[in-house]
């Protein structure tokens, strides 16, 4: 077991931040000390194996990206980052555990769609991973798979009442399915748009000549969110089940969240990078000169990227503020514009729904607290402690003190963070900067005043000097306990 020191940093947490020097032993941290400290008189930079200089740095709790999607199948194809590539993608960014998830479709046994996942997942991580567990069949089977995916540390489960013929869960299904996660603690997370509605619209856009990828986000109108915002809250209010409404964008369905909160029923919200920054008129709307207005396909994901005019954006910043809204997750699942977002040229609905962001969610969030976003300890509140509260991870993760799992970043404000990956005429890229697998850069031209310096997983070091020391392999599953959130 070798020991480290992080020495001279300021630590920050979700209540408060402070010089001191952390001491890890192994995979753990051992000590928060005072800076400069000696241990029984003992020099400590002196004594340990390593010794890592966070002077002017802050030093935080890894990231956990409790909503990632590797190789997930979507829309005829899937997702491009492997667990090897994204879980590597991830550290460079700071994130140190993902919470992804496993997938059982309609008619498949849930323990054969999660056994997948492990095999998927097994042995290819480069940091710690759990799961959810997505039941794309609500049936009798699955009902009762349910509170069995506790003992495997599984302990939240995602439904659909978007995707009608894929993921799609009716409100019968939602309830029963609900009603056994009441019982046993299970958190229910829920895609909250109206699935049948929108696919009247797709069709009516699509027969009117709408077919460029702005029109995904017409389609997906924000009174979709709020009607399943709603229906999603009520059928929790119902039953008396912990409900977790995933990638919120729409300011209407927060007000949804919020009301719910304010009757005091365990209702909570992520939001995601995207929802933040980028809008439907810029994105969605963009026109390349590669792409022309196809060039809007790089963005669509659901729920969709939302009106900047209609003041969505702003009222996710006010929204994790509040804590109207509690965490920020990525959604992670890339797709390439050349073999993959293409499928839907002449036809938005065929574009598959995805953006690839793991690599850059501290980093952008940082950006929040430099533009006055967002408080240091909120930062850290939303990507790490919060997730791992949210999801039983908490003590483990999700926190700087002694028996917790020295999963450590040291952040430098005086850095600088360009991102993107420029590419040539013919969309080659004429230098990577990001390593996550998508063939262009959801956020090309996005500068942080900010970057990660130091990443640290388990006590080993996988990310300093701008190079990857890790390995696909060194991260372990995570089993999670019930949420640690709950009111
Ligand atoms: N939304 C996305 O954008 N991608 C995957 C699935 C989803 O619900
Ligand atoms: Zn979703
Ligand atoms: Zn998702």
């Amino acid at each position: 077991m070798s020991t480290m020191l992080i020495r001279g940093g300021t630590v920050v947490s979700a209540t408060g931040r402070g010089a001191a020097d952390v001491l890890v032993d192994g995979e753990t941290i051992v000590a928060v000390l005072a800076p400069g400290s000696t241990l029984l008189g003992h020099d400590l930079s002196a004594s340990v194996d390593t010794v890592i200089d966070a002077t002017g740095k802050y030093v935080i709790p890894g990231g956990i990206d409790a909503h990632t999607h590797m190789e997930l199948p979507f829309g005829g194809t899937a997702a491009v980052d492997t667990f090897e590539t994204g879980t590597i993608a991830a550290a460079w960014g700071g994130t140190t555990s993902i919470i992804d998830f496993a997938v059982q479709t309609a008619g498949q046994k849930v323990f054969d769609g999660l056994a997948a996942w492990h095999e998927k997942a097994g042995g290819n991580c480069a940091i710690d991973y759990g799961f959810h567990q997505i039941v794309g069949g609500v049936d009798a089977d699955s009902l009762d798979a349910l509170p069995k995916l506790i003992d495997e540390g599984i302990t939240s489960y995602k439904m659909f009442m978007a995707y009608p013929g894929v993921f799609y869960a009716d409100d019968a299904q939602i309830l029963r399915a609900m009603q056994v996660a009441a019982e046993h603690g299970l958190m229910t997370m829920m895609h909250a748009e109206n699935g049948p509605a929108i696919d009247v619209l797709v069709a009516q856009l699509l027969e009117q000549g709408k077919t460029d990828p702005y029109f995904h986000g017409v389609a997906r109108a924000w009174q979709m969110e709020e009607e399943a915002t709603h229906r999603a809250i009520m059928l929790a209010h119902l039953t008396g089940a912990p409900l977790y409404v995933v990638h919120v964008s729409a300011k209407q369905a927060v007000e949804q969240l919020a009301a719910a909160r304010d009757r005091g029923q365990n209702v909570f919200g992520e939001t995601c990078p995207q929802y933040l920054y980028l809008s439907l008129e810029e994105q969605l709307g963009a026109v390349s000169e590669q792409y022309g207005a196809f060039e809007g396909a790089k963005w669509v994901c659901s729920t969709p990227l939302r009106s900047r005019a209609e003041g969505h954006q702003d009222h996710m910043w006010q929204s994790l503020r509040t804590n109207d809204l509690q965490m920020v997750s990525t959604d992670h699942c890339p797709f390439c514009m050349k073999g993959q977002k293409e499928l839907g040229l002449g036809d938005f609905s065929k574009i598959p729904n995805g953006i690839g962001s793991i690599e850059h969610r501290m980093d952008l969030m940082y950006q929040g607290v430099v533009t006055g976003e967002l408080t240091l300890e909120r930062w850290v509140e939303i990507t790490s402690t919060t997730p791992a509260r949210m999801f039983g991870l908490y003590g483990t993760k999700g926190v700087i003190a002694p028996g917790a799992d020295a999963d450590i970043v040291v952040y430098d404000p005086n850095g600088h963070t360009s991102i993107g990956m420029p590419v040539d005429e013919n969309g080659n890229p004429t230098g990577k900067k990001h390593h996550m697998n998508m063939d262009h850069a959801a956020w090309e031209g996005f500068e942080i005043d900010g970057k990660v310096d130091t990443v640290i997983s388990r006590g080993s070091v996988v990310i300093q000097n701008d190079q990857f020391h890790g390995r696909a392999g060194h991260g372990q599953y995570l089993r999670r306990g019930l949420s640690q959130y709950l009111v």
